[in-house]
């Protein structure tokens, strides 16, 4: 898989050649470059930005450096004669980041990623680039960044972690918060016994199924309390009795595989 991202601040995506990232790229499972986008400007003062029309409050980067660099890289691409490689402009305007998307984008070939700064980039440059690249706004949630830089190495480290190989034990990948749509269940490691907090006794047991039964009623309670918005799309027809008691507990009832909140909860 390759990763191209253009960036006025190339220095902000050193942490991509450490830890994980950085020894998938050594390993070759993954390839990255980061691209300054004033290398490809044609002016004395490598000037990237300039005045809104219409108005408002800051600057709007051009369209021509970025057209120049889009199309470098296009022009570089792995992917097979006849398809395009994905272009994820992060904004706080796109869809959002989750891990659905993060699996989806592990898929391709080829991602490149267009780190907008001050108020976005001239909206032509993405209606423009849509010939020869997939165009996909996307935000990491409802705030606001000053540019795209920390929510790329957000989504790098997301996706490059899904790569085969990537991972040391791709049995992390299955057991972790969101996998199954709930958050993951609370860790413990030695002593058993620390500062007058003890680990939970069924931890303690060798009973397998006791343990996944009480993880998995630890995820709900958890999730129920801090994210009831994903235990309202959660699919629960494949639930056990038990966890449909928890989930009963917690205030929900089961009506057509989904949990629906109870009226007298
Ligand atoms: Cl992807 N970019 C910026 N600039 N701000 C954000 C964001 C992205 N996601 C949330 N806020």
């Amino acid at each position: 898989m390759r990763f191209d991202v253009v960036s006025i601040f190339p220095e902000y995506l050193a942490p991509l050649d450490l830890s994980l990232i950085g020894k998938a790229r050594t390993e070759g499972l993954l390839e990255l470059a980061v691209h300054d986008l004033r290398s490809y400007t044609q002016d004395r003062h490598r000037t990237v930005d300039d005045t809104p029309y219409g108005g408002g409050a800051g600057m709007v980067m051009k369209p021509e450096p970025w057209a120049q660099s889009l199309t470098d890289i296009a022009a570089a691409s792995p992917v097979a004669e006849g398809s395009r490689p994905t272009l994820i402009v992060p904004s706080p305007a796109g869809e959002v980041f989750n891990q659905s998307l993060a699996y989806e984008l592990a898929e391709e070939e080829h991602l490149v990623f267009a780190c907008g700064r001050y108020e976005g980039i001239d909206e032509r440059v993405l209606e423009w680039a849509a010939d020869s690249y997939i165009v996909r706004p996307v935000s990491l949630g409802d705030y606001v960044l000053n540019g795209g830089e920390v929510a790329v190495l957000a989504m790098v480290e997301a996706i490059g972690r899904l790569i085969p190989g990537v991972v040391g034990n791709p049995e992390s990948l299955i057991e972790e918060s969101h996998s199954d749509g709930l958050l993951e269940y609370p860790v413990y490691t030695k002593p058993s016994s620390w500062r007058e907090r003890d680990v939970p006794d069924v931890l303690l047991s060798g009973n397998h199924g006791k343990i996944a039964k009480f993880r998995k009623e630890l995820q709900l309670r958890r999730t129920a309390q801090r994210r009831p918005d994903l235990i309202d799309i959660l699919d629960v027809s494949n639930f056990s009795k038990t966890e449909k008691n928890v989930l009963w507990e917690l205030g929900y009832a089961v009506v057509n595989g989904r949990a629906v909140r109870r009226e007298d909860s």
